[in-house]
C-alpha cells in the first residue's frame, strides 16, 4: 500500500466508494469521471504501479476474471465492452495504480484518440 496512492485508500476502504463487484483481491467502482455510460475501473487491492509490474499470475488471471465478472453483473455481455489499461504518458496514465477500464452501454469507435 502507498500512502499517497488514491487508489489504496479506495481499496483499503480508506475513501468509501460503491463497490460493484468485489473479492478477495480486487474492487471494481465506478469512475469518476465517466467517458460512456457505464465506466467502471477494476484495480487489484495490493499496489501495482502499472501493467509492467504485474508479474503475479494469480493476479493476471484474477484481473480478467474480475473484468469478465463486472461485466456479467452490469449485463454488458451481450451488447458487449471495452476494456482498456493505460500505461504511463503515451498511454495516458494518470493515476499510477493499475487499474482495468470497463466500459460499455455505447458504440465504441476504433481506432480509440
Ligand atoms: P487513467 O487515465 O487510465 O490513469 O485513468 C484514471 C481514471 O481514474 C480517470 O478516468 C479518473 C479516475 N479517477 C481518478 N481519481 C478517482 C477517484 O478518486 N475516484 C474515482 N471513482 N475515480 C477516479
Amino acid at each position: 500500500m502507498s500512502d499517497t496512492c488514491i487508489f489504496c485508500k479506495i481499496a483499503s476502504k480508506q475513501i468509501p466508494v460503491e463497490a460493484l463487484y468485489e473479492d478477495a483481491n480486487f474492487i471494481a467502482f465506478r469512475d469518476m469521471n465517466p467517458q460512456a455510460p457505464i465506466h467502471i475501473l477494476i484495480i487489484p487491492k495490493v499496489h501495482i504501479e502499472t501493467i509492467m509490474e504485474l508479474d503475479s499470475e494469480t493476479l493476471m488471471t484474477g484481473a480478467f476474471r474480475a473484468v469478465q465478472a463486472t461485466a456479467q453483473l452490469l449485463n454488458l455481455t451481450a451488447e458487449g465492452f471495452r476494456t482498456v489499461v493505460n500505461c504511463r504518458e503515451n498511454g495516458g496514465q494518470t493515476v499510477y495504480h493499475l487499474h482495468f477500464h470497463l466500459l460499455g452501454g455505447r458504440f465504441m469507435q476504433w481506432p480509440p484518440g
